[in-house]
C-alpha cells in the first residue's frame, strides 16, 4: 500500500544541515494532500498542463490574492489568526485593494468631496479597549468603492485616493466621518479568478461594505469590514466573508430639518458602530 507520505519528495530533514521544521510540515502536509487527490482522481497529463497554465496567468493577472479570496483560504487564515483575540471586535479580510499611506485628515472629516455622487452617509461611534475605556486618538483607515460599487484605483472617473482616508478618534475615543454609502460590489471578473468562478458556475458578487483598520497604541490592531443591512448579497458573499456582527444596521433621515442640521438639501443615511481593541499581552 503507498501513503501520501511515501509520495512526498521532502526529504526528512538531513543531519546537521538547517531546516524550517515549520515549512517542512506544511509542505509534507499539503503535498501529501495533493498527492491524494492526483491519485484518487486520476488526474491526467491535460488536466496538469491546464492548471500550471492557469497559475501562471494567476500571477501574470496579479490576482493571487483574489484567488485566495474566493478559495475561503483569506477567510481561514484570518479566523486562525485573530479568533483568540475574543474580546476585540470581529476581524475580517484586508482583501486585494488596500492602500497604506491614505491623507490623514482631521474632523469634520469626509473620505470624499462633496460633490461625491451618492446618497451621504454618517458613521460614527467610539473606538474602546476590550475593558471598556474609551481609546483616545485611536487611529482609524478606511476606504470603500464608491455608489457605483468601483474602488478609485479601477474607476479612472474617481481622484486619486477618493474613498480612502486615515483620521484619529478625539479625547474620548469617538470618531465620526462623512462618506457615500457604497454598492453591492463585483470582483474584477474579466481575468483568470473570473474564468475559475464561472466556470464553476458562481457569481462575482460581494455585499456592499466599508474596510477599516483600527489601532491604538499597546493594543492589537484591528482590520475589519463593515456591512450594510439589507444588502441583497449578505447571504451570498463570493468570498466567504460577512459575520453577523459586522452588519450595520443604516437609519434613513428625510425631514427637511434633519437635512438642514447637516447642511445637506437630500436624505441621508446615519450609521453607529463602536470598536473594541484587545491589549496586547
Ligand atoms: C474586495 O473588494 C474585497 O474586499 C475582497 C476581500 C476581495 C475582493 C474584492
Ligand atoms: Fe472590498
Amino acid at each position: 500500500m503507498t501513503t501520501a507520505n511515501q509520495a512526498s519528495p521532502i526529504p526528512a530533514a538531513a543531519a546537521g544541515q538547517p531546516v524550517d521544521p515549520r515549512l517542512h510540515a506544511i509542505v509534507e502536509r499539503v503535498l501529501g494532500d495533493l498527492h491524494a487527490a492526483v491519485r484518487d482522481l486520476e488526474i491526467t497529463e491535460p488536466e496538469l498542463r491546464g492548471a500550471l497554465g492557469f497559475l501562471t496567468e494567476v500571477g501574470t493577472a496579479g490576482e493571487w490574492q483574489l484567488f485566495s479570496d474566493v478559495l475561503g483560504i483569506s477567510v481561514a487564515v484570518d479566523a486562525n489568526s485573530h479568533d483568540r483575540l475574543a474580546q476585540a471586535t470581529a476581524s475580517n479580510v484586508e482583501g486585494p485593494y488596500y492602500r497604506p499611506d491614505a491623507p490623514l485628515v482631521s474632523p469634520p472629516v469626509s473620505l470624499c468631496g462633496d460633490d461625491e455622487p451618492g446618497e451621504v452617509l454618517l458613521v460614527s461611534g467610539q473606538v474602546r479597549a476590550a475593558g471598556g475605556q474609551p481609546l483616545p486618538g485611536a487611529l482609524l483607515d478606511v476606504w470603500q468603492t464608491n455608489q457605483a460599487g468601483l474602488y478609485e484605483h479601477e474607476d479612472p472617473s474617481q481622484p486619486d485616493w477618493n474613498l480612502r482616508r486615515r483620521f484619529t478618534a478625539g479625547e474620548d475615543g469617538r470618531y465620526e466621518f462623512r462618506t457615500v454609502a457604497p454598492a453591492a460590489y463585483q470582483i474584477p471578473h474579466s481575468g483568470p479568478v473570473g474564468r475559475f468562478l464561472a466556470a464553476l458556475g458562481r457569481h462575482p458578487w460581494r455585499p456592499a461594505h466599508l474596510h477599516l483598520k483600527v489601532s491604538a497604541a499597546g493594543h492589537w490592531p484591528l482590520t475589519t469590514m463593515l456591512y450594510l443591512d439589507g444588502d441583497p448579497w449578505l447571504h451570498d458573499d463570493t468570498i466567504f466573508s460577512v459575520k453577523p456582527e459586522l452588519v450595520v444596521a443604516l437609519e434613513r433621515h428625510e425631514r427637511p430639518e434633519d437635512m438642514a442640521a447637516r447642511g445637506l438639501d437630500q436624505p441621508f443615511s446615519t450609521a453607529s458602530y463602536d470598536f473594541a481593541l484587545e491589549p496586547v499581552g
